[in-house]
């Protein structure tokens, strides 16, 4: 299973590589990868799991983030309207609103052990498709936490981290078009 030791942080050079492409049907090594992914995520939101490996909790988590330059993340969000829980391969944004959105308290990362405030502007709503594991393909359209949490981990396949998106200047500047989203 994965630990919070797996976890490569800020700095490693994988956390900046643009991913490969997975190829189908998966190697066996990617289906264990997707399985542990997929497994960190839900252990990390059950209290008993999180308080006995010391595991920081988390929505997503993307192959960079242990060091795989792959290109797959899981996400769990059970409480969520969107109530997601999968493995996302070769995931894409289809299409997308003007309208953007950000999470008023800032994002944070697995592969970040600091605080680092600012607006991280994302857009409000996206169509992405994507294939499952087993090789079905999807197409899903995300809005509110779900709609953030894609984007945060496909910019984890670009090599983007969160704060690359913050204003410099001015990390609380007013985002144009924007709703606020209160978490
Ligand atoms: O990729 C990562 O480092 C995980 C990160 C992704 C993320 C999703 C959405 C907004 C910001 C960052 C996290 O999951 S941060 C933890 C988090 O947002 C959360 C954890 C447990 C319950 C609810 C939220
Ligand atoms: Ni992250």
């Amino acid at each position: 299973m994965i630990e919070m030791k797996d976890i490569i942080r800020e700095g490693h050079p994988t956390l900046r590589q643009k991913t490969q492409e997975v190829e189908f049907p998966l190697s066996i090594e990617d289906a264990k990868l997707a399985q542990d992914l997929l497994e960190y995520v839900k252990n990390s939101q059950d209290a008993e799991m999180l308080e006995k490996y010391n595991l920081r909790p988390g929505v997503g988590i993307a192959a960079p983030q242990v060091n795989v330059s792959s290109r797959m993340f899981a996400l769990h969000l059970p409480d969520d309207e969107s109530k997601l829980s999968f493995v996302a391969i070769n995931p894409k944004i289809i299409s997308h609103s003007i309208e953007k959105t950000y999470i008023t308290v800032g994002e944070g990362c697995l592969s970040v052990d600091r605080v680092i405030e600012g607006y991280v502007p994302r857009y409000a709503r996206i169509t992405v498709k994507g294939f499952y594991p087993d090789g079905s393909e999807f197409k899903l359209r995300l809005k509110g936490i779900a709609s953030i949490a894609f984007q945060h981990e496909l910019d984890h396949l670009n090599g983007i981290m969160f704060f690359d998106h913050i204003n410099k200047d001015n990390p609380f500047e007013e985002i144009p078009n924007a709703i606020p989203f209160n978490r």
